[in-house]
């Protein structure tokens, strides 16, 4: 093929990327379209470069016509962008003969944002109102040979919401502002994020031109396993154009070469034919999450041709089965998934974007990694946001993490009316095609918090009977009809209404369904309320504190870094959120007296609370069956419930995640003055082993050691759980002067954790210093720390952005502990900055 863009154009900037180099061969054509840009205000006079994809906010900023939104207090002062309309101008373009030639030509957009009318040389081809849907446009009819401009009209979604209310039947409660626009809830501001309603294309433009034959689809999906044997049923769509009648070539394969094949000349019929293929597979390696197995996974190849085209699609997919289990029972309702038919317990968080805009999230499998790392293998995709970009869910394939999706909805009552309802059906259809291959997909969730919103927080009030009838009618056309039957015509998961199933003060809350506890944070609630308050599986969870001090390099000038300042108030979202941070380390911390100290202890207050959680819900045995902390990152610098902050830099809690979500889990808790032992087993396979509790002074001496000779062995899913009673052990210490050190020994290895116990405030530490040592080793600073005396919490403190082997760890009384630390940049020095617990006494 040749180059495709016109001779005379070599100066017009236009560059058409082949996306797939085996596509070379056919004659349809897939290209990245990257276009040069002018951004244009359309009542006003401001212009300047544009890049898509991309938005107005990065685009103005770049040109110097707006402060960076995402630095000090800035995004406030940027808010006039959303009110105007912009229009995208693209330079000159042309394609080459091979696209001309094409009888089909298609541009297919995703991510517009929002209310968009595209024209292609004038004229109108296509308008859109929806972020989440694939816009695909024949532009074929209009394409001139050299010269082409295409421009995206883009109006304001304020002006455009407010236009939209008013048509509104009846009145939607809430922030109905954004509940009748179809784009990413948290643009107008959330308790984690600036408000920043930007208009642009978030993700690639594409083209894709054929002349005879397209495929449009291709879905993989696993009828059963059973007795060694996989069924699968692949379905192909496709589209003809002419006359000769195609022959298909379909192969899966994976590392260990061809598993299956199939060739067979199709019966011609003109316009869209959908063909099955039946496979079934002896001795299939099945998709597992990392901690169960392996997450393995095929490759289906699907080549076709007539006489005058060929074309062809590849997925990567995983043989698996994944169902929820919701059954009644004895005390209310189950809630767990099945892999494979094995019940598993879900261990994840909530995931946000990456970056406020979509196009500049870039650190999916980082982040997907880290997740990994510490254990987790569910996340779940939170409702006000985007449905994620493709590399998101290939790394969820990869790695082993399954995905608990919501659509796109969250936190309002959304309008029922018929328009809206085609333009919701169309949004589930097109990503529902997208995603379902992944064997990562769990679950499609049709909301966050609607009917928990609805249900108790004052949404009815002043409606009369009427109204409040027609709002549920509204919801019900939405979350119990149209989006379930999507996913039952279009995916082999199970379709969950709402996340919650049902609000906090729900008598039934702890019996059925998922469950969002916000009584801590939110109600105030201490932690002990998750001891309280454990539900079948616990979707949201979580407590808010400081990031990395390296966060804040950037975005705020030194003398900014205080609580009073506005600046700083700017990046937290939530009206309570500092005086909610303080009240709770006050009640088990000591007092910080600087800003240092605070993010410290905000960390570690963060980190006990949740741990408090996972703890709760693990040791319920079996009861609840998954947690899932709100939430694992931010999508831009602030102070929020994150465990891994916008830089990437680890906090407290996703450093205590690696025990606390260790498949094998292990835990002491004081209940009273006893103490109990758990040990959990999350893996597939029994464990064999002794269990065994030291208990140590702060001087490393060991006082007392507790435990039975007795081997026990737990099956997958058991719990072991014993005790020491007061009578046995604290007769000559009490639990402020000690840590313990829970042992299973198990003939392949053991584990181990280390804890302290009680309120950390009411520990009698030291302060008596931390030795150190650091060398720089080419790329990377090694770090050795020795002291006499237990340290609890080590928090090392580089003050640059980079990764720690281990963070705020307890130091061992006599015991060498080498950490090493990987600069994102290169750099040689640090001032390093020792603090633990201990410093505070
Ligand atoms: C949950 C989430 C978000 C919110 C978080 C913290 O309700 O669904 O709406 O950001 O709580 O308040």
């Amino acid at each position: 093929m040749s180059v495709p863009y016109g001779p005379n154009y070599f100066k017009s900037f236009v560059s058409l990327i082949l996306l797939l180099c085996s596509i070379v061969t056919f004659a349809s054509v897939n290209l990245e379209l990257n276009l040069e840009w002018t951004l244009i205000q359309q009542e006003g006079n401001m212009q300047c470069e544009g890049t898509l994809p991309g938005n107005v906010f990065l685009d103005l900023h770049n040109a110097g016509l707006i402060p960076d939104p995402l630095v000090t207090d800035n995004a406030s002062k940027v808010q006039w962008v959303s009110e105007n309309n912009w229009i995208y101008r693209s330079q000159s373009f042309s394609f080459s003969q091979d696209v001309l030639d094409q009888a089909h030509v298609e541009l297919h957009l995703e991510a517009v944002d929002t209310y968009a009318e595209v024209y292609l040389n004038g004229v109108l081809i296509q308008t859109c109102n929806n972020a989440f849907r694939i816009w695909k446009m024949e532009i074929a009819p209009h394409l001139q040979p050299y010269e082409n401009v295409l421009e995206i009209h883009l109006s304001s979604a304020n002006a455009k919401g407010k236009e939209l209310l008013e048509q509104q039947a009846h009145p939607l409660p809430g922030e109905a502002i954004r509940a009748v626009t179809r784009k990413p809830q948290f643009q107008y501001g959330w308790d984690w994020a600036p408000k920043l309603n930007t208009m642009g294309v978030h993700r690639p433009l594409k083209i894709r031109a054929w002349n005879d034959l397209i495929i449009r689809d291709i879905s993989c999906e696993t009828i059963s396993i059973e007795n060694g044997k996989a069924i699968l049923d692949v379905t192909v769509t496709f589209e003809l154009n002419g006359n000769s009648a195609p022959i298909h070539n379909a192969v899966l394969t994976d590392e260990s070469g061809k598993v299956a094949g199939f060739f067979r000349p199709e019966e011609l019929k003109k316009g869209v034919n959908t063909t099955h293929w039946k496979i079934e597979i002896d001795d299939p390696k099945l998709w597992w999450t990392h901690d169960l197995g392996e997450p393995h996974l095929y490759t289906l190849t699907w080549k076709m041709n007539t006489t005058a085209d060929k074309d062809v699609a590849e997925i990567k997919t995983g043989i698996r089965t994944i169902e929820l289990i919701t059954e009644p029972d004895a005390i209310g309702e189950t809630f767990f998934f099945e892999l494979n038919g094995h019940s598993t317990y879900m261990r994840g968080a909530n995931w946000v974007p990456t970056h406020v805009f979509d196009s500049e999230t870039q650190n999916h499998r980082k982040l997907l990694e880290d997740c990994a790392a510490s254990h987790m293998n569910m996340i779940r995709v939170w409702g006000g946001a985007w449905y994620e970009k493709d590399v998101f869910y290939d790394s969820c394939d990869e790695l082993g993490i399954l995905v608990w999706q919501d659509f796109m909805f969250a936190c309002a009552m959304y309008p029922g009316d018929e328009a809206f309802l085609e333009n919701v059906k169309t949004e589930a259809e097109d990503q529902l095609h997208r995603l379902r291959n992944h064997p990562s997909i769990a679950l499609w969730c049709g909301n966050n918090e609607n009917s928990e919103g609805w249900a108790r927080w004052g949404w009815k009030d002043g409606l009369t009977p009427k109204k409040i009838k027609q709002l549920e009618k509204s919801y019900a056309a939405v979350f119990k009809k149209l989006l379930p039957k999507c996913v039952v015509e279009l995916d082999d998961v199970a379709y969950w209404e709402s996340s919650p199933m049902l609000g906090r003060g729900d008598p039934d809350y702890v019996n059925r369904g998922d469950a969002h506890n916000w009584w801590v944070w939110h109600d105030a609630a201490p932690f002990e309320n998750y001891q309280e308050q454990v539900p079948r599986f616990m979707s949201e969870f979580g407590f808010q504190s400081f990031p990395d001090p390296s966060v804040w390099v950037g975005a705020l000038r030194e003398e900014d870094l205080d609580t009073n300042a506005v600046e700083f108030r700017a990046h937290q979202k939530h009206p309570k959120g500092f005086a909610l941070i303080s009240q709770y380390i006050d009640l088990d911390f000591p007092l910080p007296t600087n800003f240092t100290e605070l993010t410290y202890l905000s960390q570690l207050n963060q980190a006990r609370g949740v741990c408090m959680g996972i703890e709760a819900q693990r040791t319920s045995d079996r009861y609840c069956m998954g947690s899932l902390f709100w939430q694992l990152n931010d999508c831009w610098p602030s102070i929020s419930w994150s465990s891994i902050d916008f830089k990437g830099t680890w906090k407290a809690l996703q450093y205590a995640l690696k025990e606390e979500y260790n498949p094998i889990y292990l835990s002491t808790k004081q209940l009273g003055d006893s103490l109990f032992m758990y040990v959990v087993n999350d893996s597939r396979e029994p464990i064999i082993g002794t269990l065994k509790l030291e208990i140590f002074n702060f001087d490393g001496k060991r006082l007392g050691i507790y435990g039975t000779t007795a081997t026990k062995t737990l099956k997958s899913n058991e719990m072991l759980e014993e005790w020491v009673l007061p009578e046995e052990w604290n007769n000559d210490y009490s639990m402020d002067e000690i840590y313990t050190q829970l042992t299973f020994e198990m003939p392949e290895g053991e584990r181990s954790v280390i804890q302290t116990l009680g309120s950390p405030k009411d520990l009698k530490l030291t302060p008596q210093e931390i030795q150190q040592e650091i060398i720089w080793k080419k790329d990377h600073f090694e770090v050795t720390l020795l002291a006499n005396h237990f340290h609890v919490n080590v928090w090392l403190n580089s003050q640059m952005t980079g990764k720690w082997t281990d963070n705020f760890f307890h130091l061992i009384p006599g015991e060498t502990k080498t950490v090493s630390f990987y600069p994102e940049q290169d750099n040689s020095l640090m001032q390093l900055q020792v603090l633990s617990l201990n410093t505070f006494y």
